[in-house]
């Protein structure tokens, strides 16, 4: 395995404790599968170094009986399962936000996202061998080994997605270990949520009648109204952020590249929560007209995001690419940035626009 300062080297890092890093857009369009090593790393704390045999995990709250897990007795006791599925932060591309008001937190490009192979075992077998009652309200908290601002993370997720079968406890990633900056030995990934719900370096999870109080889950990742400021966030206002929104981003060419005239290669990918993506408009001039993209989506993969790519032939100058993507709802993105503006920056999924020279 690299070392962490080799895997650095190969990101955009924009803090280093705590550690948070994505790849260049090129790099991240150029697989399906991202590589654990190009694959983004958001962090709120430390990067706990935790020892394989002595890690256990707690199961407790509303369950008929305890457990106490070792790693070895996920992989004994339950069925291995595996599940492509997109991770994406909810500030992913709050860059973009930031041209019309300041926002808190990273300035992330569109790299704060990336799609693996996760291996583990369903959450839901766990809790159903704890003796889980399927009550509707209620919620699995979870904590985890990294301390943020002297409590341990800690985050809950709705019972029914708990129990839903592409949530696991996942010890692989691409058929390998886990990296320490993604969680080694153990995360949850629940596919079509925000990043936040997936925690990493997992320690404890208890089935309760009410959501995590931890504050990353009570104040932090809520989407808040555009008159809500940072000194008056009314924590009644805000929503929490749990499935994610259409998106797409333009990943080649780069802003400010200069392309040669006649038909260039456009390439991005496009990303929903919990619905198909249909249909990907490219634009060469900011939006007047429009060209459908070609999409590259594995089957078998519904919480996975689509590729796609296209040809556009523009005379010489300036342009403004742009791109939108459709859901199978009929559902698009707004066009600009103003209509979704917060102040935490969250859920940057508008329209994503590229500016490029034709020589
Ligand atoms: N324990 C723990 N889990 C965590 C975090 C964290 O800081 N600590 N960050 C969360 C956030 S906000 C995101 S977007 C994802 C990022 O996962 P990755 O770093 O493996 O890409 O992890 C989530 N799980
Ligand atoms: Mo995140």
């Amino acid at each position: 395995m690299s070392s962490l300062t080799e895997r650095k080297a190969r990101l955009i890092v924009h803090g280093d404790q705590p550690y948070n890093a994505e790849p260049p857009l090129d790099r991240l369009r150029a697989s399906y599968r991202t590589p654990a090593k190009d694959f983004y790393v958001r962090s709120h704390g430390n990067l706990p170094d935790l020892d394989e045999a002595a890690w256990r995990l707690t199961i407790d709250g509303r369950t008929s009986t305890a457990l106490e897990l070792s790693l070895s007795d996920l992989r004994i006791r339950f069925p291995e399962a595996t599940v492509t599925a997109t991770m994406q932060c909810a500030g992913n591309r709050r860059a973009d936000m930031r041209a019309v008001a300041p926002v808190s937190g990273d300035p992330w490009d569109a790299g704060a996202i990336g799609t693996a192979e996760w291996t583990g075992v369903r959450l839901g077998d766990v809790l159903r061998e704890a003796g889980v009652a399927e009550h509707v309200g209620h919620h699995v908290a979870f904590e985890s080994y990294d301390m943020v601002e002297g409590r341990p993370y800690g985050v809950s997720i709705p019972l029914a997605k708990a129990m839903a079968p592409e949530t696991l406890l996942a010890y692989a990633m691409n058929g390998e270990a886990l990296l320490p900056e993604h969680g080694f030995p153990v995360r949850a990934v629940v596919p079509g949520f925000a990043g936040v719900r997936s925690p990493k370096w997992l320690r404890r999870l208890s089935v309760q009648g009410h959501p995590s109080d931890n504050p990353i889950q009570a104040d932090e990742y809520k989407l808040y109204p555009a008159d809500v400021t940072a000194e008056a966030a009314d924590q009644a206002k805000g929503y929490t952020i749990d499935t994610m929104p259409l998106n797409a981003a333009i990943c080649e060419p780069g802003a400010g590249a200069t392309l040669k005239s006649g038909g260039n290669r456009v390439r991005g990918y496009a990303v929903s929560g919990d619905r198909a993506v249909v249909r990907v408009d490219v634009s060469g001039n900011g939006g007047r007209s429009w060209v459908q993209a070609e999409l590259e989506h594995e089957a078998d993969a519904p919480f996975a995001w689509t590729f796609w790519s296209t040809s556009l032939d523009m005379p010489a100058g300036e342009h403004e690419l742009a791109v939108r993507a459709w859901d199978e709802a009929g559902q698009t993105q707004p066009a600009t940035s103003n209509e979704i503006w917060n102040h935490k920056g969250y859920l940057c999924a508008c329209w994503h626009r590229v500016r490029v020279n034709v020589a």
